[in-house]
């Protein structure tokens, strides 16, 4: 996995080792070197924010919303089999198929192509961070939308500099996911699956890999990000586009959240948007950086083949990673992550927004 880049973790990594801020440069250098190894990847990512608050009209909006409802309704009648349930005891994840239809998805697409479209045109509704070596003066990305780069490319170095990821706050922003996010069908899930009574959100984000562009994900755990005391991460993965084995598509070690235990939490340094990782048991020893990865390397990994509209929901232990996208067809999920609002968070959490109050699901 020499060639491996960032997840949610390792965005914030990206984050701190940005020192660059012309993207189109990058892109550029990486060309003219063949291709990126992965610490110029990391070294070299950028990171800008979108500003406005939302790109959809309120008519587009309430007949969003009220496609949503109707499919809502359905689903929370019955949303799960004891099979189901068994399954995802056992393996850590499920897969749920045509939980949107494809017009929704479509929908949800347009929805990030057009922010997209907004960051690539680098208007006055973005802004552009230089973060300095010691992540000092980095965002937080609570309740942002913040854009990070793959700045190398894989098949084609001519392309733009694309984006690989907007998060962490997705959903506070774009009315047509925080439709999406707020459907009952999910805090049913929660309950069925993981006990979470009270889940809250930690985190939703849009992950983008372009045709011949989107970079690799290193293996790592959600509860690292999303930790609590006793452990309760619980992440909805949307594939807005076909995702599998042919581009990148989200790869799981099966059953591995019952025998890789979450070894550290992603803390937040200082008072600016600066991220380290504190591993459990060692007191208040901290480094800068992200290492989530666990035990990843030594697990076999098995690549879910999830259509468009396809939901995966999987448990905030499971190792999981995703390959480059080398084919000429896009890859974009939707993700958010929730907790168990009863459970022990720690207000030194990354992720946890100043005020400590997370939103419920
Ligand atoms: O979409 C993917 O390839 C994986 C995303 C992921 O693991 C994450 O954002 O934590």
């Amino acid at each position: 996995m020499a060639e491996t880049l960032g997840h949610a973790p390792l965005l914030f990594a990206a984050l701190l080792n940005n020192q660059n801020n012309n993207a189109a440069n990058n892109a550029a250098n990486n060309a003219a070197n063949n291709l990126p190894n992965a610490a110029t990847l990391v070294s070299l990512k950028n990171v800008a924010e979108v500003q406005l608050q939302s790109d959809q009209s309120l008519s587009e909006q309430t007949a969003l919303n009220g496609t949503l409802r109707l499919r809502v309704t359905a689903l929370d009648i019955n949303p799960l089999s004891q099979a189901q349930i068994d399954s995802f005891h056992k393996n850590g994840f499920l897969v749920l198929p045509d939980l949107l239809s494809a017009l929704e998805a479509d929908t949800f697409l347009q929805s990030a192509q057009s922010i997209t479209n907004r960051v690539y045109a680098n208007g006055e509704d973005i802004t552009h961070y230089n973060i300095l070596p010691d992540g000092s003066n980095a965002p937080h990305p609570v309740g942002r939308i913040l854009a990070t780069f793959e700045t190398g490319t894989v098949n084609n170095p001519l392309s733009k500099p694309q984006i690989a990821r907007l998060g962490c706050g997705i959903h506070t922003r774009l009315p047509p996911f925080a439709s999406l996010t707020s459907r009952p069908f999910h805090r049913s899930l929660a309950r069925l699956l993981l006990d979470n009574t009270e889940p809250v959100i930690t985190q939703s984000q849009l992950i983008l890999k372009s045709p011949h562009a989107g970079g690799a994900i290193a293996p790592h755990q959600d509860g690292c990000v999303s930790f609590t005391e006793p452990a309760s991460a619980l992440t909805f993965w949307y594939a807005l586009e076909d995702s599998g084995a042919g581009n990148g598509g989200l790869e799981v070690a099966v059953g591995s959240h019952l025998v890789e235990p979450v070894k550290g939490r992603m803390v937040r340094l200082g008072k600016g948007g600066g991220s380290g990782f504190k591993e459990l048991g060692r007191g208040d020893e901290t480094v800068r950086g992200d290492r989530g990865g666990g035990n990843g390397g030594s697990y076999k990994y098995e690549t879910l083949e999830v259509s468009k509209g396809g939901l995966v929901v999987f448990h905030g232990n499971l190792m999981h990673r995703s390959g480059r996208n080398v084919s000429g067809k896009g890859r974009v999920a939707y993700s958010f992550t929730v907790i168990d609002g009863r459970c022990e968070c720690p207000d030194d959490t990354y992720i946890k927004p100043v005020g400590g109050e997370f939103e419920r699901l």
